[in-house]
């Protein structure tokens, strides 16, 4: 039978606008269907005040055009999202991309036709096509939490979810506003609209830790530096845990040092800010008793910053280890507290009820708001995939495959799903590393699987069961051995309910995953089956 491309992207984020690139280069034909009116994905639609990027800009960014990283030049050490969208937009020009991007064109469904080993997609537009593979690029976090407070259609002011923020911008200037949730974009959204608003409520469930970014004008040093041994850097980049180099893990541990060298290296990676803190101590995300020593810096430095101790020990994690919950990194979160115009409600203390038409009520009081942020989070890894209807062989679905959470094999592939791919899938190191690296990694293994199964006349791939058995389970073993399981997390899916409680990213580094990825492409896929 006849197909249209040989490849459907879904996504015009990232990882399908470097899937495309890489597609056209080996000489494959590609479409994209892109839900959004433009290329950015992720930074196409997180558009709230202060989102920015946690991760340092030059580290932060395409690798694999040399000429691109020469031209382009970011100018914080932390880029915004507008800085990052922009980016974005000049690698769309500069590759010509669009023009096999359809844009406003959200994939509805995706079935595969064994006979012919096809993928049909099908648009909420009524756009029908064939191809040969499907390369899901739908992001990790990309499909809201939607809110689901009672009583919230009966507030009269507006509301806004974090994730999909208006494109021309929200005045809250003088505004009372309520913000509900306590993660890295209620954190970024706090600290740039605290000094704009006339009062903000911070409805708190769970606090989360945070540490200061100290993001500021690029450094020229940096860059120069950077650029000078790009290739080297890249490199070392792709063989990092986290697949970035502007922190170096320490070989130490924790609990073999004594108390004020440890106090050195916490301070001093406090002062270096951003992520450089996790890599502290070796033991710190394996050993809970090296992880509460941390844990303990940073409730010291929460102290330091908020001057009324009822509240800073409100804003102390106190459940879950550091770390094991998505780091924030903040440009001056904590301070916020001490503004006559902020006030933390701890709804542990005074549970949130419901939402009434002028603002938000606790079992203690009503917070009367001109507006309502909710901050909620993602429905996070899975939720682009399974909202669409993806269907295997014998029609089997998505839904049904992963109702007790996702499996795949390598995290990119499912077995029972032929020829169909996700990058940055439920299994692969994805959200706890660059997630750049990882896509480059992902995109660079798909585009040679192609160009290897077109040269030898191979029309369909498929991961065995046996393989996938094995590939979960040792997803699970890795996380055996850190501290994630021990957090309610988005990592774990525990913020959505219902959704199935299993540890989704693969924690074992980029390096090692890359290495293994390698490994089975050079052993003749190992693992698939092949024909
Ligand atoms: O979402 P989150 P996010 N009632 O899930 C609370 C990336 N990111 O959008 O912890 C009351 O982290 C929830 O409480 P709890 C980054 O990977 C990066 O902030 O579930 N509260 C939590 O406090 C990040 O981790 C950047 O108890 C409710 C908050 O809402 C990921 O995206 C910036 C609630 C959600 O926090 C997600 O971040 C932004 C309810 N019913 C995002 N439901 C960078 O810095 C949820 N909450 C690069």
């Amino acid at each position: 039978m006849k197909y249209d491309y040989d490849v459907i992207i879904i996504g015009a984020g990232m990882a399908g606008m470097y899937m495309l690139h890489k597609l056209r280069e080996v000489g494959l034909s590609a479409k994209v269907f892109e839900a959004g009116h433009d290329v950015g994905g992720t930074w196409y639609w997180n558009r709230y005040p202060g989102a920015r990027v946690d991760i340092e800009s030059q580290e932060y960014s395409f690798s694999f055009s040399p000429e691109l990283e020469e031209e382009w030049v970011w100018t914080e050490r932390y880029a915004s999202q507008p800085e990052i969208l922009r980016y974005l937009n000049h690698v769309a020009d500069r590759f010509d991309l669009r023009r096999d991007i359809q844009f406003n064109s959200r994939v509805k469904s995706a079935h595969y036709d064994a006979a012919n080993h096809l993928w049909r997609v099908d648009t909420e537009n009524g756009d029908s096509v064939h191809a040969r593979f499907c390369v899901s690029a739908t992001g990790c976090l990309s499909v809201p939490n939607e809110p689901n407070f009672p009583g919230q259609e009966r507030f009269a002011g507006p509301t806004y979810h974090t994730g999909r923020w208006p494109h021309e911008g929200v005045d809250l200037s003088g505004k009372r506003v309520a913000i509900i949730g306590t993660g890295s974009s209620s954190i970024q959204s706090i600290t740039e609209i605290a000094g704009q608003v006339g009062q903000l409520y911070v409805f708190q469930r769970t606090p989360n830790f945070s540490v200061p970014a100290h993001n500021g004008p690029a450094n020229p040093e940096v860059r120069k530096n950077w650029l000078a041994n790009r290739a080297e850097n890249r490199m070392a980049q792709r063989q990092t845990l986290g697949g970035f180099l502007s922190s170096v893990p320490n070989e130490q541990k924790a609990s073999e040092t004594g108390d004020n060298e440890r106090r050195k290296v916490y301070e001093e990676r406090w002062a270096d800010g951003g992520f450089a803190i996790l890599g502290a101590f070796a033991d710190q995300s394996s050993d809970p008793a090296s992880n509460a020593l941390v844990a303990q810096f940073a409730a010291e430095k929460i102290r330091e910053i908020v001057r009324d101790p009822k509240v800073a020990e409100k804003l102390t994690p106190k459940d879950y280890p550091f770390g094991a919950k998505r780091l924030c990194v903040d440009t001056g979160y904590y301070q916020n507290f001490n503004r006559p115009n902020v006030e933390l409600v701890d709804l542990n203390e005074t549970p949130l009820d419901t939402i009434t038409e002028k603002g938000v009520a606790t079992s203690e009081k009503e917070y009367e708001v001109d507006a309502i942020i909710f901050a909620i989070g993602f429905d996070a890894m899975t939720g682009a995939l399974t909202r669409m209807d993806i269907r295997g062989r014998e029609g089997r679905t998505l839904v049904d495959s992963w109702a007790e959470g996702p499996k795949t094999y390598l995290g990119i592939m499912v077995s029972g799903f032929p020829n169909l791919f996700t990058i940055t899938g439920p299994g692969s190191p994805s959200v706890l590393s660059n997630m750049v690296v990882s896509i480059e990694q992902h995109v660079e293994w798909l585009a040679d699987l192609f160009v290897f199964m077109r040269d030898s006349n191979m029309v369909e791939i498929e991961p065995t069961a046996h393989a996938q058995e094995f590939w979960v389970e040792h997803v699970n073993e890795v996380s055996n051995y850190t501290v994630y399981n021990y957090a309610n997390s988005w990592y774990l899916g525990a913020n959505i309910p219902g959704k199935p409680r299993v540890f989704m990213p693969y924690a074992g580094g980029v390096g090692a995953y890359r290495d293994l990825c390698a490994a089975i492409a050079a052993n003749a896929y190992m693992g698939f089956k092949l024909k």
